[in-house]
């Protein structure tokens, strides 16, 4: 065993001689929101992504935001630098090249990503990436440690930084401490494959309490904890671990839904739009918009596609596909492969069913500005969101509040995303299953108005109920209140 994860041993064992103490009730507490990526302080709830847009909520007057500052270096950065901006701190670290190259590269986005997403074939575990993986949550933890007051709210997001309470707690931090799972979790059978599986257990159980996407995903980890560390949770949730109890949470993330509508009445006049609009006459928009990753399920989407068009040629001219596929994680091997397999899909689509004046599928590999998209979503009449497997997935839910409630267009949802325990009324598909992909598409282009507004009356209040401020709100509640349960 090498040193480092023999000093995060030793480290441990201190974190369970210390009891975190609740919050007191009636002291103002300050959160403290730790994740992988700080967006810069302009960014803020405008153009960053998913989780930044999300977490918004949580950046109130008076927080602190802490994390990388998406510069690499030479070296990790000891101490953090602080940019006040409209009353938030946003606090951050430099990464060194080699650290970022092992923990995000490496351990993070080759070994946790495959994994969690049910794609164990795909990972690439190398001790030294892991190494370097526990260096950077340490890094983070220690350049954290002179910025925090004793009643502070810590908020930890996501499989980047699972070890860092265990860090937190080595170095005596006794604050309540939250983790919050953007990703799936796997069953014990597949964390199984994973050397360093305890480890990650131990790290989350540091923690006062750990939020997931959907029941599944807590059940998986309570499973889990049950496995791997031989501890048994009550029906809460809850367990107790060292001194302290941890509690497993359902805390599913949202966006904030009518601003997103608002976003999008806006974009329909806007250029963007308009260009779209265009290009397209009369024809039907079959949209789709994710990053370019492999948990996406774009292959197999695209090939749904080509099978609409095969075995439903009334669609032939009559609709355009556009998949915008934002490139991300590039200087990791199997998403240099996925381009390549999406590019060659692609091509053996169009040149199979173009016609000198009209090409089916239009797939783009660079961002769109987040306005566009809002537009391009209000425009298509279905939202094509199939993914193998995803924690959430927040276009489903942007796609539902972007439509025009009296001419809707229809959500096509994998079963495999987070979001389909509650958006039923999508037409959901097992994104496996390409000619059955292809039906839910032709009954969505062929669906009669009076279904498509039923369906999506029901799908916009869901996802106006379920919105980033009741995820932050719900969260925090459960971590400064720990009777909360
Ligand atoms: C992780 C989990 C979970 C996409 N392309 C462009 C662009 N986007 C925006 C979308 C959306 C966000 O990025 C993607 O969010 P998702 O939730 O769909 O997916 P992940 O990025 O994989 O997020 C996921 C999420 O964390 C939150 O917990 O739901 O399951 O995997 O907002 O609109 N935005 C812009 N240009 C693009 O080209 N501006």
């Amino acid at each position: 065993m090498n040193q480092l994860v023999m000093n995060s041993r030793l480290a441990r064992s201190s974190v369970v001689d210390k009891t975190s103490k609740p919050a007191s009730a009636g002291v103002a507490t300050r959160t403290v929101i730790v994740s992988n990526r700080v967006p810069s302080p302009s960014e803020k709830g405008a153009t960053a992504g998913g989780l930044a847009v999300a977490l918004a909520d949580a950046a109130t007057k008076g927080s602190l935001w802490f994390g990388w500052s998406g510069k690499r270096t030479t070296t990790t950065s000891e101490t953090a630098e602080s940019v006040v901006s409209d009353g938030v701190t946003f606090a951050t670290i430099d990464i060194g090249e080699r650290d970022y190259t092992r923990y995000y590269n490496g351990f993070a986005n080759g070994a946790l990503w495959p994994l969690f997403h049910f794609r164990a074939g795909l990972l690439m575990f190398n001790r030294a990436d892991y190494e370097a993986y526990r260096t950077v949550n340490q890094a983070f933890a220690k350049a954290l440690l002179p910025l925090l007051k004793p009643d502070d709210l810590i908020w930890i997001h996501d499989y980047q930084l699972m070890t860092m309470a265990t860090e937190l707690r080595a170095l005596g931090v006794t604050n309540r401490i939250g983790f919050f799972m953007h990703i799936p979790f796997v069953p014990p059978a597949l964390l199984d494959v994973l050397p360093t599986a305890a480890d990650l257990l131990e790290g989350l159980s540091a923690c006062d309490v750990v939020g997931f996407q959907t029941e599944r995903d807590r059940i998986a980890f309570l499973d889990c904890v049950k496995e791997f560390l031989n501890i048994h949770a009550d029906r809460h949730g809850a367990y107790a671990f060292g001194n302290h109890t941890v509690r497993a949470v359902l805390t599913p993330i949202g966006i904030d839904a009518d601003k997103f509508t608002q976003l999008a009445r806006r974009a329909e006049m806007t250029g963007d739009a308009k260009r779209l609009n265009e290009s397209l006459g009369d024809r039907a928009l079959v949209l789709g918009v994710d990053r370019l990753d492999y948990s996406k399920g774009l292959p197999q989407r695209f090939d749904a596609f080509g099978r609409l068009l095969y075995a439903y040629p009334q669609h032939l001219r009559q609709v355009n596909f556009l998949q915008i596929a934002a490139r991300s994680r590039q200087e990791v091997g199997s998403y240099q492969t996925l381009r390549r397999e999406l590019d060659r899909r692609a091509g053996d689509i169009n040149g199979e069913f173009s016609d000198f004046d009209w090409v089916p599928l239009r797939y783009m590999t660079h961002a769109v500005k987040r306005n566009a998209i809002a537009g391009f979503y209000r425009r298509a009449r279905v939202g094509l969101v199939t993914p193998l497997r995803d924690g959430m997935n927040l276009v489903a839910k942007e796609y539902v509040a972007a439509q025009d409630s009296d001419d809707p267009g229809v959500l096509v949802l994998s079963r495999f995303a987070g979001a389909a325990d509650d958006l039923t009324e999508a037409l959901i598909v097992n994104p496996f299953d390409p000619d059955a992909v292809a039906a839910a598409i032709h009954q969505a282009l062929t669906m009669e108005l009076a279904e498509r507004k039923e369906r999506h009356t029901a799908l916009l209040a869901k996802v106006r109920h379920t919105t980033a401020r009741r995820f932050c709100e719900t969260f925090l509640a459960y971590l400064k209140n720990p009777k909360a349960i």
